[in-house]
């Protein structure tokens, strides 16, 4: 009798067929298409702009008060990323955000969502798992080591920033769960709350926010789930209590404010893909050889730089993940 090797469950990796595009439905794809350019066109093309503080608009009535302000200074281990380049303040990155659950408008996300209660929360693990769970978001902070990881963040817009999170690797998370061998992809959702949220309010995309992964992905090291930044607490605007941080892939990837995280068979959809899938794939590596329909991918405005600088294949981290595509056609598969 031949004894088979035994393949760890998250390298299994299913039939990848090629996507079918999905239909856009007739009399829906104009709004479907202006509600894409809204979403992702506006940076693009546009001259270098400094980042700037939000007017003051009000937070939503019904928010509950925010937690005691954090008054610590924000503090990182390093002062440049792994290739030398320099973090983004902690200025830069609290006040330019894509948040379509409080505004389109990057500088007004702070000011928007700085009510929003991130504490109680709870974060559900399940699907195809041995032991689902409904975390308490305190639990999670002191199940793992808090790490700090200092990633470049590639919107698909086409502008960067260098940003020191702490957390902890998504891997650690779904062992803890005990993935069934049938579980083939990552499913995860932010909350869907209008009131709190009011972006949600708007009819242009199909709320709540979900994002996915395959499963050898989501066990990658360099996919984080993270709890803070320059060594304090996550803010609303950037996806407090528990964001993830897909460095490789575009920022869309890395979804916010997470409540439920499944472990499931097929290939999830995400918010991006039913707004527009021929521009939004479920990979989304970052790839300057693949262009966005509308706008070039092959370079990147580094917020507070003037200039643009090359974007790199997976934003940087081929050597650590391109071998997790081996074999897939990437301008297909995009
Ligand atoms: N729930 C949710 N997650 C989200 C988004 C969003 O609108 N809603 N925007 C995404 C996009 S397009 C990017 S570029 C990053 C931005 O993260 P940052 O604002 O912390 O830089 O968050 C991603 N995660
Ligand atoms: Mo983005």
């Amino acid at each position: 009798m031949s004894r088979l090797p035994k393949i760890p469950w998250y390298e299994i990796t299913s039939e990848r067929t090629y996507l079918n595009r999905r239909q856009l439905m007739v009399g829906a794809g104009a709004a479907l298409s202006l509600a894409a350019l809204a979403a992702c066109g506006m940076d693009a093309p546009a001259a270098p702009a400094a980042p700037t503080v939000a007017e003051g608009e009000s937070a939503p009535a019904s928010a509950a008060p925010a937690a005691t302000p954090d008054t610590r200074e924000p503090t990182a281990g390093a002062t440049a990323d792994e290739l030398g380049d320099p973090l983004n303040t902690f200025e830069q990155i609290t006040n330019y955000n894509n948040f379509y659950e409080f505004s389109t408008d990057k500088e007004s996300v702070a000011q928007l969502a700085k009510n929003f209660p991130v504490s109680p929360w709870t974060v559900t693990v399940g699907g195809l798992v041995d032991n689902p769970t409904t975390y308490d978001m305190d639990d999670i902070r002191g199940m793992f080591d808090i790490e700090e990881r200092i990633y470049r963040l590639r919107c698909v817009e086409a502008w960067s920033m260098v940003i020191p999170w702490q957390g902890f690797p998504l891997g650690k998370l779904l062992a803890a769960a005990g993935p069934q061998s049938e579980a083939k992809y990552v499913r995860f959702q932010t909350l869907h709350n209008p009131e709190l949220m009011p972006g949600q309010k708007s009819a242009w995309y199909s709320w709540p926010y979900t994002e996915g992964l395959r499963m050898d992905e989501a066990m990658n090291d360099l996919a984080i789930l993270s709890t803070g930044l320059y060594g304090k607490d996550l803010l609303p605007q950037s996806g407090a209590p528990l964001r993830l941080v897909v460095p490789w892939k575009y920022g869309f990837k890395s979804i916010k404010s997470i409540v439920s995280i499944e472990l499931v068979a097929e290939q999830p959809n995400s918010l991006w893909m039913d707004a527009a899938s021929n521009e939004y794939g479920f990979y989304a590596n970052v790839n300057p050889d693949v262009n966005h329909p509308r706008w070039s991918q092959g370079s990147e405005r580094r917020i507070g730089e003037s200039g643009r600088r090359e974007t790199l294949p997976f934003n940087g981290y081929a050597e650590q993940v391109a071998g997790l595509y081996d074999g897939m056609d990437l301008s297909k598969n995009f």
